[in-house]
């Protein structure tokens, strides 16, 4: 027999402790709503467990009972994949007491820790043992490195060291029925039949809770070179790209493309940004260059290289940044656009990539469209070239009414992703699925896949409990 919600927290809390069981709507309130304000979702109750164990007997106890569980991080996710939905039937997850570093091995290059880490924790803990953590998000204050990782989380550093799946060697992982997958080896080469673990990657807690990772470590940067670039064009920026990977030995680490709009934007919402130039340009690009060895003459390599690009009407200026107080303020600007677009009013964001090489006619094309067919809206595209991500964004024009340019949005997806899809691109480069993108999925991935997906969904979580109704409805 089902349990009444009552009965079903009575049990949670002899698993877990009476504090750890939320119930009070202010409580429970920054736990149901998205970071985009997209979703306002309800809940039974907010579990906070503090050990593995008690995460298993809460799955367990769940499955039993056949009710939803939806696993929660720093909620910084852009799809509502952390957020419950409005039945008021499901269980919150929250994996923030899970935040211990269990350890950390620095000749092996590797760390092991909680999901409910924040990764700016781990990018301390690392540095401390002279080690790179090199996932780079502009969230990396609060997201937690389980939901990084449920998400396949992308951000500033891809070109060089890849998605956060890359940076995985193990992972710990509690099943539905409460079995703990402990999977946490510290390996670089394990060729032991299916990579099982690499299933929960990406997967955004619908097959499982991921408890803990061992992560990748690197040597740490100790020389670095950053510089603020306008480009001529995006095809200029492209070029650029190839030629810094050539003269720097591929020591390129970031390389972000920035519109115009983006400086307008940042300079005018966020406190103490500035434009590193003196004239206006169409186009910029934030790039970095990086080597562990102190003195390896990143500075020059990058200089010589915008010098010569310079000389071949490729840049047109640049701001190299002279110390880390200049550098800090060039990547202010740069992750400071989706705030400044947040604070510029309604905006439609999709996070598309496709190869590197076709950016540049992708977003003629893309553009063209949106010129043509959605006037209503300011083109913000911005992101990373270097992996051929692009957030292709629309902020409402001055004027626009907020809720008349939002309900546009599927039209305007549809359109933008169907043109992705020309591109042999993705619709969801970093981002994921969530709740939000549930419809593109069964609209572009093939039906092969999708047949898959389902096949383990059925496999890992036969009774639906795992964050019901994201990346594949039920
Ligand atoms: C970024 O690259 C984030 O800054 C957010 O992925 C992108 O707001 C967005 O569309
Ligand atoms: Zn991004």
């Amino acid at each position: 027999m089902t349990p009444s919600g009552e009965e079903l927290r009575a049990r949670l809390r002899e698993i877990l402790g009476a504090d750890a069981v939320l119930t009070a709507a202010a409580d429970c309130a920054p736990y149901l709503t998205d970071h985009r304000q997209l979703y306002h979702g309800a809940a039974l109750a907010v579990l906070r467990p503090r050990t593995v164990a008690q995460v298993s007997q809460v799955l367990a106890c769940c499955n039993a009972a056949r009710v939803g569980v939806v696993p929660h991080g720093g909620n910084t996710s852009y799809c509502g994949g952390a957020t419950p939905d409005e039945s008021g039937r499901q269980l919150v997850l929250s994996l923030q007491r899970l935040n211990r570093i269990r350890s950390l091995d620095a000749a092996n290059y590797s760390l092991v820790a909680e999901a409910g880490c924040i990764l700016g924790q781990l990018h301390a803990a690392a540095g401390q043992a002279e080690r790179c953590l090199p996932l780079t998000l502009g969230s990396q204050g609060s997201c937690q490195i389980g939901g990084n990782l449920s998400t396949n989380a992308g951000g500033t550093s891809v070109l060089r060291y890849g998605m956060a799946r890359d940076l995985v060697l193990g992972l710990e992982v509690v099943l539905p029925d409460g079995r703990v997958l402990d999977a946490l080896s510290a390996l670089r080469k394990d060729n032991t039949g299916y990579d099982v673990k690499s299933l929960f990657l990406g997967a955004e807690g619908t097959l499982g809770v991921i408890t803990a990772a061992t992560l990748k470590l690197f040597p740490m940067a100790r020389d670095v070179a950053t510089a603020f670039t306008a480009v001529t064009d995006v095809r200029a920026a492209v070029t650029l790209l190839a030629r810094l990977r050539e003269a720097t030995s591929d020591r390129v680490s970031s390389f972000e493309l920035i519109p115009r709009i983006a400086v307008e934007l940042t300079t005018r919402h966020i406190p103490q940004v500035t434009d590193p130039l003196d004239r206006a340009h169409d186009w910029y690009v934030l790039c970095e260059v990086s080597s562990s060895h102190p003195a390896d003459g990143m500075e020059e390599l990058l200089g010589n290289a915008l010098s010569a690009a310079l000389g071949d009407d490729l840049v047109r200026d640049a701001a190299v940044a002279r110390n880390e107080r200049e550098r800090a303020a060039l990547w202010k600007l740069r992750e400071s656009i989706p705030e400044a677009q947040r604070k510029d009013g309604a905006s439609l964001k999709h996070d598309i990539a496709v190869p590197v090489a076709a950016l540049p006619d992708f977003l003629a094309r893309a553009s063209a469209w949106v010129s043509a067919n959605a006037p209503q809206g300011r083109l913000v595209a911005y992101g990373h070239l270097g992996d051929g991500n692009l957030h292709f964004n629309l902020n409402a024009a001055p004027g626009v009414d907020a809720q008349r340019f939002l309900a546009d949005a599927p039209r305007v997806g549809r359109a933008i992703h169907d043109l992705v899809c020309e591109f042999g691109g993705s619709f969801s480069a970093e981002h994921g699925i969530g709740r939000l993108k549930v419809g593109e999925l069964e609209h572009y991935a093939n039906a092969v896949e999708l047949q898959l997906m389902r096949a383990v969904k059925t496999a890992f979580d036969p009774h639906g409990i795992m964050n019901p109704g994201k990346v594949l409805r039920a």
